[in-house]
């Protein structure tokens, strides 16, 4: 009986270990559903968190500004992600290059008829965006030096010397550091990348030349000055602003005027996106360089045209108009990450004649790489998986 007993009770202990057990695995089974996957940071931040003004962000004249809460029209910038090096000018290329490199071996493997060769060529250009006339100047001085030889290392190698040495012209860095505050006016069309540019240039003039002031002198995009707030805050530079909608030129005026008493060393003025088609906001321009420089005389001293690299040829005409309204002195190449049609920046080299100061290589604060000609080419043509490894020169700049 005993036994009997005995046998009941493990044979119960069994059953009921085994069902605890059971029990245990369908639960883990079932957290393991419910439970996401990891995901990526979500590159946008969802909504801008309501901002105290900063003390130096106060006009130095009229009203203080009334700061709405924050608006979903606020054009956020890309979620802060940890500091990281500059993104590798290879990889901010690699749609152009892609495009390119395909397009050019084609044209030196399919035939070997110099004829076909370079018109291959001037097609693999043209559709790299570099545009019609600079194609055919290009591939005729690469024919003009090598005649008859249609070897394709050789054809490839003499473009690309042609190519670096139109870029080479285009290399120049921004002038010296000036007595007083270096003043830059921010320009181009609606989108362009100008106050993402303004933040990435107030970021590293901090650390090249010391205290840089933005004036939020695009009062006309509805919370425009939020968003260049946020970046101010990110890039540690001091924002001057007014009200939406009051007149740019003052806000200006009142940035450059508080760089000079606070001796502060870099003025940048972010200015709203317009057409260079219409004549007032030309004007408007115009007015902004005018009071400029009645408070510092010569300023001012750079005036840069912020072109997106996807709008293409526009480019071009954009760079003529914005030019009768102010002296153009640079240009800075926005969203060269984004285009498979970075050969614009050897028809803006090319075509205008104006130093190519800074390319944009993505969203973040330190996504903007100097202009560098060698650099560009080697990453241009290099065959490497990353496009990287052609130059010496990709440390973060
Ligand atoms: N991928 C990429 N996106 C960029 C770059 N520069 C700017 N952008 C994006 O382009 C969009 C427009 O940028 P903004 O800086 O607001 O352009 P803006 O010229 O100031 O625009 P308006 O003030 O409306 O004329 C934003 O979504 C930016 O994140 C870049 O170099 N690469
Ligand atoms: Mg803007």
């Amino acid at each position: 009986m005993l036994a009997f007993e005995i046998a009941v009770i493990c044979l119960s202990s069994l059953v009921l270990g085994a069902g605890l057990i059971g029990i245990g695995v369908a639960t883990q089974w079932h957290l393991r559903k419910a439970k996401p996957y990891p995901m990526a940071a979500p590159r946008q931040a969802a909504v801008a968190a309501p901002r105290q003004p900063e003390p130096a962000g106060e006009s130095l004249a009229g009203p203080k500004p009334q700061v709405e809460p924050a608006a979903p029209a606020v054009r956020e910038p890309a979620a802060q992600a940890p500091p990281r090096a500059s993104i590798r000018l290879g990889l901010g290329l690699r749609k152009t290059r892609e495009n390119f490199l395909s397009r050019l071996r084609t044209a030196l493997t399919r035939s070997a008829r110099a004829d076909d060769i370079y018109e291959g060529l001037e097609e693999a250009l043209i559709a790299a965006d570099v545009g019609v006339d600079a194609s055919l100047r290009l591939t005729s001085a690469v024919r003009t030096k090598l005649g008859a030889v249609n070897d394709p290392d050789r054809i490839r190698g003499a473009l690309k010397d042609e190519i670096g040495a139109i870029l080479e012209a285009a290399e120049q860095p921004p002038g010296p550091p000036t007595a007083g505050p270096f003043v830059i006016l921010m320009v181009g069309v609606n989108g362009a990348g100008k106050t993402t540019t303004v933040a990435k240039l107030a970021a590293r003039f901090k650390l090249e030349r010391g205290s840089v002031i933005v004036a939020a002198a695009d009062t006309f995009r509805a919370a425009a000055i939020e968003q260049l707030e946020v970046w101010c805050t990110r890039a540690g530079a001091q924002i001057i602003k007014h009200k939406q909608g009051s007149d740019p030129a003052a806000v200006a005026f009142d940035a450059v005027k508080a760089a000079v008493a606070r001796k502060a060393d870099v003025v940048l003025i972010d200015t709203a996106g317009r057409i260079q088609t219409k004549t007032n906001l030309m004007e408007e321009l115009k007015k902004i360089a005018r009071v400029i420089d009645r408070e510092i005389p010569g300023a001012p001293h750079e005036a840069w045209l912020v072109l997106d690299a996807t709008t293409g040829q526009n480019a071009l005409s954009q760079a003529k108009l914005f030019g009768e309204a102010v002296k153009i002195t640079g240009i800075v190449l926005a969203k060269l990450d984004s285009t498979a049609k970075g050969g614009i920046v050897i028809s803006i080299a090319q075509q205008l004649k104006l130093p190519v100061r800074y390319v944009g290589l993505g969203e973040g604060i330190e996504d903007l790489r100097p202009f560098d000609s060698r650099e560009f080419v080697d990453a241009l043509f290099s065959d490497a998986e990353e496009g990287d490894s052609g130059s010496g020169r990709t440390a973060a700049a």
